[in-house]
């Protein structure tokens, strides 16, 4: 049986930052992170819509726990708009950290959504930051190029993965995570309440060999 998905021009795939300070030997490694590129790669072969989104943060980022005497990493403070992780600082914009991964057919997007650039509030999700309406653009994107279907790959399962494929459902997409290009972070049980939430919201969870 051939289980081929076919891919249409109404599909899209989101590819969530695939930089190297997520990859191993970087500031905030998701562990196996750059396994995922091959299969990336490999998916995106399919797609005539490729969306990667980088993490882009000011070096003054109120997510960096460094900005925050004393706290540690991975400790949690309350910000306005909620509970925020401070992460070790990564992902500073135009650093060798924040680039993609340097094996990432880049060339195949068409599109990057820069995403975390304001001091003041973190951007797990593609498309609205953690105050959960500041919008990144990509919605308008997705609506007017008439996409329909977010196929999400990418690091950190757990964390932005998670919180677009979330966004892009509530905001009415199709969504499906192909879980063998993710990695997560799993902070305190995070993987499995990622696996509840998908449930939840009717977000499917797919294999790679259905691209292949
Ligand atoms: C991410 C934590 C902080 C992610 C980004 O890409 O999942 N996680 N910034
Ligand atoms: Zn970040």
């Amino acid at each position: 049986m051939n289980l081929a998905m076919k891919i249409s021009d109404h599909d899209v795939l989101l590819v969530i930052d695939v930089q190297n300070d997520f990859c191993t030997g970087g500031a905030l490694a998701v562990p196996g992170g750059e396994k995922v590129v091959p299969a990336v790669n490999r998916i995106a072969q399919k797609f005539a819509n490729v969306v990667l989104t980088q993490d882009w943060h000011p070096e003054d980022h109120v997510s960096f726990a460094p900005n925050h005497p004393g706290k540690q990493p991975f400790q949690t403070i309350e910000l306005d708009y909620g509970i925020q992780v401070l992460w070790p600082t990564h992902c500073v914009k135009g650093t060798a950290g924040a680039e993609f991964h340097r094996d990432l057919d880049i060339a195949r997007a068409n599109l990057v959504v820069r995403k975390g650039f304001r001091r003041g509030i973190d951007s797990y999700s593609a498309l609205f930051e953690n105050d959960k309406r500041t919008p990144t653009g990509l919605l308008g994107y997705l609506r007017e190029r008439e996409l329909k279907t977010v196929f999400v790959t990418g690091l950190a399962l757990d964390f932005c993965v998670r919180f677009s494929a979330e966004d892009a459902r509530k905001a009415g997409f199709e969504v499906a995570v192909i879980e063998d290009a993710c990695r997560g972070i799993d902070l305190g049980g995070t993987v499995a309440a990622t696996h509840q939430s998908f449930r939840d919201l009717g977000i499917s969870v797919v294999g790679l060999e259905a691209f292949l």
